[in-house]
């Protein structure tokens, strides 16, 4: 029987997982851990997930599992582990557009294209063969929070398109077809600093303000005259 490990900071991504593999009851055997500190404690024990550190504990992985699936793992595959074992990555964005961090944020900002693919992990981040990929269409009156909650479950219905076909390593893939963008974290920090003295047109604005609007998170901000700091998110609501 496959031992198959998958990593995820995702508590709903993880709990839609789990359904699918009941549902499709597969004769394999799988193991849920996550990364140190992104997922809380109560969560952890509710949903039967211990940590793992990639970095350490890498060529035990190697070692006892015949397939590694990242589904939203916040840690960097180490480069030797993605050689030694199978690292599948679902990744909620269109490589090789808008790579790495938030690609919905980007999206909206830069208008290139955003979805959902799985692909094979390589050595650089979300660049690896693709092995199936879906477009998505980003509304004039999407949020960043709009934009995400739909990928969410597309991340699933292509999981369950594909994944069979994984396990038994029956699948063809596709390259990336050039190295496309990637943002990282620093480049998200430095968006939500909004210069009011910037000359931008009405559209770049609300694009910026919506790509940064998340309930939830206090994003984009400015400070005002006296230097206090203030959030700034809006509401969009086509009629
Ligand atoms: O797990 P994830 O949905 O995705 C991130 C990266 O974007 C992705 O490329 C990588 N494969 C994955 C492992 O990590 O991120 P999250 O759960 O931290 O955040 C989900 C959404 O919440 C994000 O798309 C935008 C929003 N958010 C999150 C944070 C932490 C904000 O708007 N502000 C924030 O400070």
């Amino acid at each position: 029987m496959k031992n198959i490990l998958v990593i995820t900071d995702n508590v709903y991504l993880l709990q839609q997982f789990r359904t699918l593999i009941k549902r499709l009851d597969l004769n394999v055997r799988f193991e849920f851990k996550s990364s140190p500190g992104r997922v809380d404690n109560s969560l952890m024990a509710v949903h039967e997930l211990s940590q793992i550190k990639l970095k350490e504990e890498w060529q035990d992985v190697a070692q006892n599992y015949d397939l590694v699936i990242s589904i939203h793992c916040k840690q960097i595959f180490p480069a030797e582990m993605t050689r030694a074992v199978k690292c599948i990555n679902v990744h909620a964005g269109l490589n090789p557009f808008n790579r790495g961090w938030f690609p919905q944020v980007f999206s909206i900002i830069n208008g290139l294209p955003w979805g959902v693919t799985i692909h094979e992990i390589d050595e650089d981040l979300d660049h690896g063969d693709i092995i199936i990929q879906e477009q998505m269409e980003l509304n004039a009156w999407d949020t960043s929070s709009s934009a995400y909650k739909r990928v969410l479950d597309k991340e699933i219905e292509l999981i369950e398109k594909v994944l069979v076909k994984i396990i038994d390593g029956n699948y063809s893939t596709i390259k990336v077809p050039n190295e496309g963008n990637v943002n990282l974290k620093k480049d998200f920090k430095e968006l939500c600093e909004i210069d009011l003295n910037e000359k931008v047109t009405m559209k770049e604005a609300i694009d910026r303000l919506r790509a940064l609007s998340f309930s939830g998170y206090k994003n984009a901000f400015f400070h005002d005259i006296y230097g206090n700091k203030v959030y700034i998110s809006v509401n969009l609501n086509k009629e």
